[in-house]
């Protein structure tokens, strides 16, 4: 058995006049919980460490650059990698990274339980739009503030298991978990920022998109028999409502642990990695039953053609 005790490290909503510091001491105590249960990894979300400002329309590059960070850790999140060295918890979280060379990414971290950052992943699939849209009902400008992510989906060797991140949009997306499933992984964290309501159909709701983001976690952990950890920001953030629904799924697609608030919450589940074993060798060994010659459009092609147009 290779357990890894997971605290899924949900948050309610970070309000635009909320400062770094005081986001990081709701996250100081949310480690300090995970450090009572016995967490050997926390998980928290995408954007951890402010408001989800994409949502915000914003011309001037020096207001945006007040929302990115310019060192992992800096001063103000220092104390998150203290704490957790201190408990001996590996975290991750997201938050918006900007490189000395003036580039732009939704990122994530993944440390050891050292404090030390062992992996970095940029969201590919960013949704949304880059100029303003007067169709809808809030604006969601992640193609606006962010490049995409450039470093494809690699998985680390960390607390005895193999580890991926990918963050929210791209959880809906199969390729990212199948990218990461032919690298063997066994466990997938993801952060994310999913307004209650779609911007562009209200009566697309909390339920239905609770539906689906469930639907894509789980489809996700039982095709690559890999645990799927989706942590969520939930509740009112600057009067915008956050879906919560954060969850834990086994490498069978069970939800086996889900937030039952929209706030701040820590979700527990003692993760055994060696589960994902059976479906590795069985249904879902990749080298025995996959067929790649009828795989080409996947990554030949971004849109659909019609077979009458394609010549
Ligand atoms: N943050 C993020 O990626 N949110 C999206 C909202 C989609 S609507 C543009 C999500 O897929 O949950």
């Amino acid at each position: 058995m290779r357990e890894i005790v997971i605290g899924a490290a949900q948050m309610g909503g970070i309000q635009k006049a909320e400062s770094r510091e005081a986001v990081v001491d709701r996250m100081l105590a949310l480690l300090a919980q995970a450090a009572e249960a016995k967490c050997d990894l926390v998980v928290f979300p995408e954007l951890a460490l402010t408001t989800f400002f994409p949502r915000w329309w914003m011309e001037d590059q020096d207001e945006v650059d007040t929302w990115f960070e310019t060192e992992m850790p800096g001063p103000a999140t220092q104390p998150l990698f203290d704490a957790a060295k201190r408990h001996g918890i590996a975290m991750t979280f997201g938050y918006a990274e900007k490189t000395p060379e003036g580039r732009y990414f939704n990122t994530s971290i993944l440390t050891d339980k050292s404090g030390t950052i062992v992996g970095k992943y940029r969201k590919v699939h960013l949704p949304g739009h880059s100029e303003y849209d007067h169709d809808r009902a809030f604006q969601h400008l992640e193609k606006r503030y962010f490049e995409p992510g450039d470093l494809g989906f690699p998985v680390w060797r960390n607390l005895d298991a193999w580890m991926g991140m990918c963050i929210c949009n791209d959880r809906r997306w199969p390729e990212v978990y199948r990218e990461m499933g032919l690298q063997g992984v066994e466990l997938i964290t993801l952060g994310y920022n999913t307004p209650s309501v779609n911007s562009q159909d209200s009566a697309e709701g909390l339920k239905e998109r609770l539906y689906h983001s469930e639907l894509s976690m789980t489809a996700g952990a039982y095709q690559n028999a890999a645990w799927v950890v989706g942590v969520a920001k939930g509740g009112d953030e600057d009067g915008h409502p956050l879906m919560a629904g954060s969850i834990i799924v086994d490498p069978n697609g069970f939800v086996v642990a889900r937030a039952k608030t929209e706030g701040d919450e820590l979700v527990v589940h003692a993760c055994d990695m060696d589960l994902c074993a059976f479906g590795k060798r069985t249904i879902f060994d990749f080298a025995r039953h996959r067929r790649v010659e009828h795989y080409g459009r996947i990554t030949g092609q971004t849109g659909v053609i019609l077979p009458n147009e394609a010549g």
